[in-house]
């Protein structure tokens, strides 16, 4: 069933197996310990972890820098000797009291300097992680009402906060996972477009990217799919959080493909058709358990996701193109509509 699994590689971040918690009640599965989780990710078949900086070195503020290496070399040797790669490390800037109108773009100049040092301590995490890839959700770089902020100038602040990173690392690569809202009312570079245009704008925009994730994309209002395809036509699809979601909502972190089967398919086949993972990228599930879930199903969502990706790249591998570009080519969607449909449901 999962023989065709090889050119693709799978992560997780800690985060994922989450205790369910929402703002409105409390933990509903006890928290297991980081070395559980890790033990999970091996016995799931997943290769790699993702990181915030926190979860690397927690309580990052209050450690010097020194004993934030020797905490990152610790992790680092845990990983080795579970043979497991840091795929990733984001900073953390949405939990601190200096960050709570703003990172980069916070109206405050001391915040915002808060910013760039952390966003400088997670790319020294990175390097003794072993991984050149930083991703950045600018979770509350947007505006709860936009008299509050100058849309330009903080365009100009992401900009140099981006420059600052590269300078620090010539070998740091970044991917800005875009999100239109929450938990910003509106949030700054919502879609891939943006995220990529920004990088254009910085220093050196070979090593800016991007990351997706479908629910990020539905959110927006667009297709995953082609939010794939357009990152892919630029060379700049590095990281990736399948998941999914139900319309505009909160952020539901469903597992993939749980919403949508059809739109899940077309992620796979986007993904195919430009060979995601040439590169050594890997695919990762940003998935959560929901809140009803027993502590026995605590894992469920991470290996569904997993199994139901395998199963729809068999489905996207098996898909007759040939036919499909007849029925392209006298323009009968009707007939190509029914053959998806009759493809997903199977014999
Ligand atoms: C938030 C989200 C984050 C990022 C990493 O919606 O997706 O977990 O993926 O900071
Ligand atoms: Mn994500």
């Amino acid at each position: 069933m999962t023989t065709l699994s090889h050119s693709y590689k799978f992560c997780f971040g800690p985060w994922n197996i989450s205790e369910g918690a929402d703002p409105y009640g409390p933990p509903t599965r006890p928290a297991q310990s980081f070395d559980w989780k890790l033990a999970q990710l091996k016995q799931l078949g997943f290769d790699a972890m993702m990181f915030h900086d926190d979860d690397a070195v927690p309580d990052i503020d209050n450690k010097s820098p020194q004993q934030m290496v020797k905490e990152a070399k610790e992790l680092g040797k845990k990983l080795a000797d579970a043979g497991i790669a840091a795929e990733m490390v984001a900073p953390r800037l949405w939990f601190s009291p200096m960050t709570i109108d703003g990172a980069y773009t916070s109206n405050d100049p001391k915040a915002r300097q808060y910013a760039i040092e952390r966003s400088l301590k997670c790319i020294d995490i990175a390097q003794v992680l072993k991984t050149k890839l930083i991703v950045l959700w600018l979770a509350r770089e947007g505006t709860y009402l936009r008299e509050s902020k100058n849309g330009r100038r903080s365009t100009e602040y992401l900009v140099a906060a981006i420059d600052k990173m590269l300078a620090h690392d010539k070998k740091v690569r970044i991917a800005i996972e875009p999100k239109p809202n929450e938990p910003m009312d509106v949030a700054y570079i919502p879609t891939i477009g943006h995220a990529i245009a920004l990088g254009y704008q910085t220093r050196d925009p070979k090593r800016v990217g991007a990351l997706i994730e479908s629910a990020h994309a539905i959110l927006a209002g667009l297709d995953p799919a082609d939010e794939i395809d357009f990152a892919m036509s630029f060379g700049k699809l590095w990281s990736l959080h399948l998941n999914d979601q139900n319309g505009l909502k909160f952020d539901q972190d469903k597992p993939f493909g749980s919403n949508n089967l059809r739109l899940a398919f077309n992620q796979v086949r986007a993904l195919e058709r430009s060979r995601y993972g040439a590169h050594g990228e890997y695919v990762a599930f940003d998935v959560h358990p929901f809140r009803a879930t027993k502590e026995a199903h605590t894992l469920d969502h991470l290996a569904n996701s997993r199994r139901t990706f395998l199963r729809l790249l068999e489905k996207a591998r098996a898909f007759d193109d040939a036919a499909a570009q007849k029925l392209v080519a006298d323009r009968n969607y009707q007939a190509l509509d029914q053959m998806v449909l009759e493809h997903l449901m199977g014999k």
